[in-house]
């Protein structure tokens, strides 16, 4: 008796695409559903129902990845998420993956045992993993699949933003400390920065953060990035770094924004509180979780949802720390 499994086999595609096709939850190209369905009829395949059923009964639990909740800008992401996902009737089953992909393996397992209704990953750091879940899955920030939504802020548009405002502000001697590679967040932040730097001929340096936050930073001797009180403005990739490069430059007597100016990014409650308060690019991190689990929710309803980017627009935030 052939299965899901099986059925996937012979088409040549995952068992998350023969799930979407037979479920009707997702995009499948008609080429590929073409496919399924010449093998589903070859084999004589009928979806198991009781197993659907039981998949269906999955619990009303959403599983909620998020790479860093020492981050406040993913704590507030977890706060919004799961009051929305309180709204509509499920709970949240919060991990932490620290942006390590073993962690998020164990994770996904975890997940899948406990029946979660759907994921929500922020960050990911794997891909072929997900390929053969059968669950509704929304993505932020890192593109996964073309099978599977992604939704983020405009964060080239966010860099592009940043760098207009510091040299409105009299920079031109500038330095982008940038998020690490693998986040493709901050790899279209530094893009923006550096295409909007070129159009107006000014060249800018970069430094690179290997690592989101973590509090050992602050005790470590930043020696590294020394050079970083010979700038005029600096743009940092995220609102909780900015926080420890204003620790940096206060500490060796430098004036924010009298001898530098300083821009994050996020508006998370951090910039808020520092002192001075920190001129950011917001992320509308409201408009952003509600999205996330509206999606989510037709998901897991098997109500028809485009595959897409939903891309969210950033907004400059001045506070103190630029003139
Ligand atoms: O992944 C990016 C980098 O850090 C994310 O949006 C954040 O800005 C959160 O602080």
């Amino acid at each position: 008796m052939p299965n899901m499994r099986k059925i996937a086999e012979l088409a040549g595609v995952s068992i998350a695409t023969v799930s979407r096709y037979i479920n009707n939850n997702g995009y499948v190209s008609d080429e590929v559903r073409e496919k399924i369905q010449k093998i589903i009829d070859e084999e004589n395949y009928r979806p198991n129902e009781l197993a659907r059923s039981i998949f269906r009964k999955s619990s009303k639990t959403i599983g909620l990845m998020v790479p860093n909740i020492s981050n406040p800008f993913f704590n507030q992401m977890a706060l919004i998420i799961e009051k929305y996902a309180n709204d509509k009737g499920y709970s949240i089953f919060l991990c932490n993956t620290e942006d390590n992909s073993d962690k998020e393996k164990k994770y996904i397992d975890i997940l899948q045992s406990h029946r979660v209704a759907g994921i929500i990953i922020a960050r990911s750091q794997c891909k072929e993993e997900y390929a053969s879940l059968d669950i509704p899955i929304i993505a932020f920030e890192n593109h996964i699949s073309e099978n599977i939504i992604t939704v983020s802020t405009d964060n080239y548009e966010g860099g592009r933003i940043a760098f207009e405002h510091l040299y409105h502000s009299g920079c031109r001697n500038i330095l982008h400390v940038k998020g690490p590679s693998a986040f493709e967040a901050t790899q279209a932040r530094y893009k923006g920065f550096f295409d909007a730097a070129k159009d107006t001929g000014l060249s800018i340096d970069t430094f690179e953060f290997e690592t989101d936050f973590q509090v050992k930073m602050l005790e470590e001797n930043m020696s590294d990035i020394n050079k970083i009180s010979t700038y005029d403005g600096i743009f940092v990739f995220n609102d909780i770094a900015a926080s420890v490069i204003m620790k940096f430059l206060t500490t060796n007597h430098m004036d924010i924004p009298k001898d530098v100016q300083i821009i994050g990014f996020d508006n998370s409650f951090i910039s808020q509180v520092l002192q001075p308060s920190l001129t950011t690019i917001n992320q509308p991190v409201q408009e952003i979780g509600k999205k996330i689990i509206k999606l989510l929710i037709k998901l897991i309803e098997n109500e028809r949802v485009e595959v897409k980017d939903y891309i969210f627009k950033p907004e400059l935030i001045k506070r103190e720390t630029t003139k």
